[in-house]
Formats: C-alpha cells, structure tokens, sequence
C-alpha cells in the first residue's frame, strides 16, 4: 500500500482471485464485475485516480454528497420568470436587458443555478457565453446572451454596429456568415427582416450616445441623462423574437464561411480598439 507515493505496507498474494461460492454474499470487487462461479465480466480497463478512505462507515447522505461532485446537479438552466428578462430555452438565449443591465451579477439572478458563470474578457454583450459547470470544471450545458443592436458583442448599440448591420442588409455580409445570434441582434426593430431601418435605428443610437458622458455612473445617468433613458428606450429589449428556426444550424460549415468569420471578428476588434482608445483619451 502506498500513501501519497511511498510504499507504507505490502502483502504477498497469490495471483489468482477467488471468489466466494455462496450465492447470498455480496462482495466488492474493483476491476471487473464478479460472479460467485469464479467469472469476470466486464472487466474495468481505466484507472483509479481517487480513493478515499474513511475511519468510520458513511452515511446516506455523506455519500451522496460524495457522489455528486461526479455528477451533473442540474443539466438545465432554472430560470427566474420574475427577473423581468426573457430566456428562450429552444434557442438557448437569454435577452431583455439594456446595456445598463448587462452585469454578471444580475445575469447570474436571473437564474437559479448556483454553477452558473458568465465567460466573458472585458464585455458582456451578444454572444457573451452563459455555461454551467460540474465540479470538476467541465460544462455541460451554455447558453447566450442576445442584445438587439449590439452586433459586435461590446454590450453598446450604436455607430460600429450599423457598419456591421448595413452589411447584412445590402447583402455584402449573408445570414450563413455570421452567427445566429449575431443575426438575431442585428433585427434591432424586431420585423424579422435586416434592412434599411435597423441601419437607421443604430445611427440614431450612435447620436444619442455620442451626447452621453459613458464615465459617469449608470445610475447618475438613469437619473440625470434624458438622452440615455431614450437611448436605452430606443430599442426594445423585451420584444419576442419572430424567427423560429434553431439558430444553431446557423454555424458556418465551411472553410470559406470561417475565413469569412475571422476577417469579420479582426474587424469587429479593430472597431471594439478604437472606440476603447477613443474612450481612454
Ligand atoms: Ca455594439
Ligand atoms: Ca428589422
């Protein structure tokens, strides 16, 4: 025996393994699944990496505590009816915050899920990946932010975006090229098509907030800034999405498309730098 790599005892046994012939005894064996005619089957070919040993036997409850740390506690969101924002379980989006409300904090009470996190660099914004983790740090379910208007995931609705948006609408950028979220935020007035308007919808955004001293605190701004509440109120957040299909059909498929994809993500953090660099001086 070995305990934390150093030999503490040994035993000479013989290599072959006897098992008990009375029918009615139960026995552990870790290695195979035993028979009480001497048979192995379904022979264990992984290894043990964890053991623990205990001075006492467990309880129920001890044990399956033990045993959860293995385990997916919970495979689906929980989501809060009453947080005010909307989950779209079908699409895995959760929608309906303003930029204002864009913290982890409240996208973390909208849900009940206590392994919740929210992986994100520097924004929260479209696309900003919602997961949930096991104890061991795997995810095993994710879902999405959706922000209407911000098509490049920086949490804001405004001129870069309308770049973007005006590429889907003269065709210059199709729908097999982006992202269905991407696709989805872009609708900023919720018609179900990408045109004109929601080109115009975003510049006006990018007016207002050009007005709009971001340094400030949001609740100084909520309280004192005319152009923010109508800025924020410009597009509505709550609004059902129209379009049914599953939007995870929408990823790309091919080298092109993915190309296509990471010149669109080096434009979209050329435009993010800018407006950061901008914002710094
Ligand atoms: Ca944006
Ligand atoms: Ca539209």
């Amino acid at each position: 025996m070995y305990v934390n790599g150093v030999l503490i005892s040994s035993e000479s046994a013989t290599p072959l393994i006897s098992f008990p012939s009375n029918e009615d005894a139960q026995f552990l064996c870790i290695g195979g699944d035993s028979s009480y005619n001497g048979e192995t089957e379904a022979r264990f070919t992984g290894k043990i990496v964890t053991a623990n040993v205990y001075g006492r036997a467990l309880t129920v409850s001890e044990i399956n505590e033990l045993y959860s740390q293995y385990t997916y506690s919970n495979d689906s969101f929980d989501f809060i009816h009453e947080s005010g924002y909307v989950f779209d379980s079908k699409n895995m989006l959760l929608y309906g915050m303003t930029p204002s409300e864009l913290t982890t904090e409240n996208i973390k009470n909208a849900f009940t899920n206590e392994n919740l996190y929210v992986e994100t660099e520097c924004y929260i914004g479209t696309g900003t990946k919602i997961v949930l983790k096991n104890s061991r740090g795997e995810v095993y379910n994710s879902a999405e932010i959706l922000v209407f208007g911000d098509v490049n995931g920086d949490g804001w609705y405004d001129g870069m975006d309308s770049i973007i948006v005006s590429c889907l609408a003269t065709g210059l950028i199709s729908k097999d090229m982006i992202r269905g979220v991407v696709w989805r935020a872009a609708d900023c007035n919720h018609d179900g098509v990408i045109d004109g308007l929601d080109v115009e919808l975003l510049r006006q955004a990018g007016l207002l907030l050009e007005n709009i001293d971001q340094s400030k605190p949001t609740e100084e701004l909520l309280a004192t800034s005319s152009e923010y509440v109508q800025y924020l109120n410009l597009i509505d957040q709550t609004a059902e999405v129209k379009t049914s299909e599953d939007i995870n059909s929408d990823e790309p498929v091919n080298g092109k498309i993915c190309i296509f994809n990471w010149l669109l993500n080096c434009i979209i953090k050329i435009l993010n730098y800018i407006k950061l660099h901008f914002a710094l001086i």
